[in-house]
């Protein structure tokens, strides 16, 4: 049995979307951030990152982390990469070029648009305006990264063997971040495009529906 520990307001979107385009059964145990609580020293109830019984399963004290028999995971891309490659079928590698793909496209996205797409993201939830200097300077950090992308899917509809696959899902999450920032995506069609088809999959506005049905 897979289990996934994170509220859908985190990072745990990427393996429950996931999950939700395979259809495989797993238990999803809604862990929330402990920052998120008013009581900083709620304990256990609601279970949160701080919780003694969340850090024997991740003692990092961060979500999403996903336990299936003995194996456990705390890397978000690293547990959408297992689950896409065990259980995804099509989702997953089907050679060893495309498994190397996908690990580059997770990379990339971790490595070169998450940061930047973050501070866009708190920037604005911060009330700061669109003009403000902070996300002018990371919308800059991302536009070579959103060219490269731009590139390659000119040439293709999706990143990876011409389909659908867990890359769409590892990057169009870190990518989303970014989607506040009023003209930033838009400069770049193809990307544009290519995160409106992602998003407009049924298992992501089903993982959507349940993650504004949260609390904010
Ligand atoms: N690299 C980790 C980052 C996980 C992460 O930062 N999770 C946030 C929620 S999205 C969290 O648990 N924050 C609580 C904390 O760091 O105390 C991953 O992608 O899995």
């Amino acid at each position: 049995m897979i289990t996934i520990y994170g509220v859908y307001r985190s990072r745990a979107s990427r393996p429950l979307w996931l999950l939700h385009e395979i259809g495989v059964a797993f238990e999803h145990v809604p862990v929330i951030q402990a920052y998120r609580l008013k009581d900083a020293r709620a304990g256990d109830a609601p279970l949160n990152t701080a919780s003694s019984a969340f850090l024997s399963v991740n003692p990092l004290g961060q979500i999403p982390a996903m336990v299936e028999d003995d194996l456990v995971l705390t890397e978000s891309l690293a547990i959408t990469l297992h689950l896409a490659r065990r259980h995804g079928k099509a989702l997953g590698p089907q050679s060893d070029a495309e498994a190397a793909l996908m690990m580059q496209w997770a990379l990339f996205g971790t490595s070169n648009i998450e940061t930047a797409a973050l501070e866009i993201t708190f920037a604005l939830a911060d009330g700061a305006p669109a003009s403000d200097g902070v996300i002018a300077i990371a919308a800059e950090k991302l536009r070579r990264y959103l060219a490269h992308l731009q590139r390659h899917l000119m040439g293709h509809l999706w990143l990876v063997g011409g389909r659908f696959t867990v890359a769409d899902i590892n990057l169009a999450e870190c990518l989303r971040y970014a989607q506040g920032h009023p003209t930033l995506v838009a400069e770049y069609p193809a990307v544009k495009e290519w995160l409106e088809r992602c998003q407009a999959r049924p298992a992501f506005t089903a993982m959507w529906a349940k993650r504004m049905a949260e609390p904010a």
